[in-house]
């Protein structure tokens, strides 16, 4: 690496990701790789194709792929099909979207980028009422005086449940990292279902679900996910000498029970995890560190020229923990493994393994060949391909050196941060320095690696717009990884759409990669700030689009069941809602009055949701068809309140309305 990005990857690494381009612009953007500003494409590796330069300003239209080439796309012109959706139409893929800080999940339609839908998990959202009704609360957690533990969250790595090495559509988990919570998403009905705390942990990042049990062949889907530890925190005790002194701080790496919910053990470590990923013979999860030096500032986590890719024995584990060879951390009853160094020098009994990568690395990603894992380097230009196999191996005692393990170091470009695959053996990973992909055949990188100099494992590399993060390729972490589609996360999007202020949006890019090079073909700008994300064919989900009543054991079935109960000063409302009308349509409280309304929608017809809005209670939730919800609050205004549908449902809509009247 020059000495010049050296420079930019020591100014990237100091710097918060806007003052970056500041202070790069500062320091002489050249050195950065912005991509706007650059006239090559060629990135760093000399031996990358060349390439068209990419043009200065966006298109005044989206490029499609059947009309002549747009300046995007090259020359080259892909076989994915059109990313235009005509009215009527529907996208043919579901695209599964972490939502960063708005502590949200989306549902997109692929390819058009259109977003459909929006699953709030850890954040409160008003539009629905998640963190309005006592169900949301009772899933999202409330301290012992009824309010919201959580208001906030940064949802990061989403991923779905498997069975047979392919998504059976059941959930998708998505973890917080602000506030360590696992977030599960029931994808029949689209909403979170479960959110588990999780214990020691600060800085939860990445999470993977496991794709089969290590020993039970009759378990072929997902039981367990992997929850990784990025922050060092004391971890046996907290007082004010652990608090000051960080040669004590640790990392854990959690296993949750995917059913239950609830964590099945954890394991300490050297070092800390970053990204996640699992096997597909479900015997290993790996964690990325970029700290094994355990340092608590960045020139620290950056002072050693090695980290690691750091892998588990899932059965092993799991068997030392019903042999008893466990402990615990504070004063709950997780069993706790030791994996750290010391521990776990003699690979016959070795419960982890730590393979070396460069400097910092960051992703890890399984290939859907179920070979390898792929470390991205990030302030290494470098991808690092690691033979499971031979990890195996070593675990067996087959093999003297876990660093035989590594069979490839490819030179990608400058900050490779994420990797995806297209199921033809080749891999795909984001430069966020270069902005761009660089596309390359992890079978040649092998290949050099092992010696043969004449082969050049890189294919192609594409300027995305701007700084990408996170890529993910068509069932690319399934079996069936097609290589038609790919989504690349771009962090910046600047000059792509019209000015909105100095808020811009993020840009979520669409490619082609059907073909030998790859072609741009769609700009999403997208509310910040989704970091990851999946993209499947429609086929493998089947959403229901009306709840079933019985499913709510509170259900108010029927304008005959609806009506006021008191006990003592606490009032019980059931009510229906059916279009245009409420009922009942008025009721009496008192002031000082514990209020629950309990509202069912016992309307069956498809899309036909009501709300229900309470002028100054702070109230508004909606009902879907054959939905139950309830609210609780204490009745502390005396007036008459217009309870109204927030939700236009019918003709009469305005007309769906009633009153609360609290009598002082
Ligand atoms: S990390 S941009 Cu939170 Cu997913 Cu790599
Ligand atoms: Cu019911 Cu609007
Ligand atoms: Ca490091």
């Amino acid at each position: 690496m020059s000495l010049l990005g050296k420079k930019a990857l020591d100014v990237a690494a100091n710097l918060g990701r806007r003052r970056f381009l500041n202070s790069a612009a500062a320091l002489g953007a050249v050195t950065v790789g912005l991509a706007a500003c650059k006239e090559n494409t060629q990135g760093s590796a000399a031996s990358a194709p060349a390439a068209a330069p990419a043009p200065a300003a966006s298109p005044k239209t989206a490029p499609k792929t059947e009309i002549t080439a747009a300046p995007e796309t090259r020359g080259f012109v892909g076989g994915a099909g059109s990313t235009e959706i005509h009215p009527g139409q529907l996208d043919t893929h579901y695209g599964v979207w972490s939502g960063g800080h708005t502590g949200d999940a989306r549902i997109l339609g692929i390819p058009s980028g259109r977003e459909l839908h929006r699953i709030p998990g850890c954040c409160p959202d008003p539009m629905v009422g998640w963190g309005w009704t006592n169900e949301s609360k009772a899933v999202m957690g409330t301290k012992p005086d009824g309010t919201l533990e959580f208001t906030t969250g940064d949802t990061h790595h989403i991923h779905c449940s498997y069975k047979d090495g392919i998504y059976d559509g059941k959930y998708a988990w998505v973890n917080d990292k602000l506030n360590a919570r696992l977030v599960r998403i029931r994808m029949d009905y689209m909403v979170t279902d479960k959110i588990l705390k999780l214990p020691h942990v600060q800085g939860f990042h990445g999470i993977f679900p496991d794709k089969r049990d290590p020993v039970d062949p009759n378990i072929n889907y997902t039981t367990r996910v992997f929850c990784g530890q990025e922050f060092h925190v004391p971890l046996e005790k907290i007082d004010a000498k652990t608090v000051n002194d960080d040669a004590n701080y640790g990392c854990v790496f959690t296993c949750v029970d995917a059913e239950k919910m609830e964590v099945k053990w954890q394991a300490r470590i050297d070092g800390n995890c970053d990204l996640v990923a699992t096997s597909f013979d479900g015997k290993l999860a790996g964690t990325n560190q970029y700290n094994t030096e355990n340092g608590v500032t960045y020139p620290d986590m950056m002072s050693a020229e090695v980290d690691a890719c750091l892998i588990f024995n899932v059965a092993r584990i799991e068997q030392a923990i019903k042999d008893g060879k466990f402990t615990h951390l504070g004063n709950n009853k997780i069993p706790v493994v030791d994996c750290r160094l010391d521990a776990n020098k003699d690979p016959k009994t070795a419960l982890a393994v730590r393979v070396p990568v460069p400097k910092n690395p960051h992703g890890v990603n399984a290939t859907p060949d179920g070979k390898y894992f792929v470390c991205s380097g990030k302030l290494s230009p470098t991808c690092t391909v690691i033979e499971l196999q031979k990890v195996l191996d070593w675990f067996d005692g087959n093999l003297d050196d876990i660093a035989k393990a590594v069979v490839a170091e490819v030179e990608v470009g400058l900050g490779p941060l994420h990797t995806t695959f297209d199921g033809r053996g080749n891999a795909y990973t984001t430069l966020f320095l270069d902005s761009q992909v660089c596309k390359w055949n992890i079978d040649k990188a092998i290949k050099k690696y092992a010696g043969d100099k004449s082969v050049n494992p890189i294919i192609d590399k594409i300027d995305v717009m701007y700084q990408p993060g996170h890529i993910n390729a068509t069932h690319a972490e399934t079996i069936e990884a097609d290589g038609v589609w790919m989504g690349v996360g771009n962090k910046f999007s600047k000059d792509r759409f019209l000015p909105i202020g100095p808020l811009h949006p993020e840009n979520d890019q669409l490619l082609d990669i059907t073909g030998e090079r790859m072609v741009l073909v769609h700009d999403t700008p997208v509310r910040g700030e989704p970091h990851d994300f999946v993209i499947f064919k429609r086929e493998w989900l089947n959403p229901k689009q009306v709840y079933d009543m019985d499913d709510f054991p509170l259900a108010v079935h029927s304008a005959e069941e609806a009506g006021v109960t008191r006990n003592g000063n606490k009032v019980t409302v059931r009510i229906v809602a059916f279009a245009p009308a409420y009922e009942p349509n008025v009721f009496n409280v008192k002031v000082g009055d514990e209020v629950t309304i309990i509202l069912t929608n016992i309307d069956r017809v498809e899309d036909l949701t009501h709300g229900f809005g309470l002028p100054d209670y702070n109230i508004q939730f909606l009902v879907n068809p054959q939905e139950t919800k309830s609210v609780t609050f204490k009745a502390d205004k005396p007036g008459v309140f217009w309870y109204y549908c927030t939700n236009f449902c019918h003709a009469l809509h305005l007309e769906m309305r009633g009153r609360m009247i609290v009598e002082p």
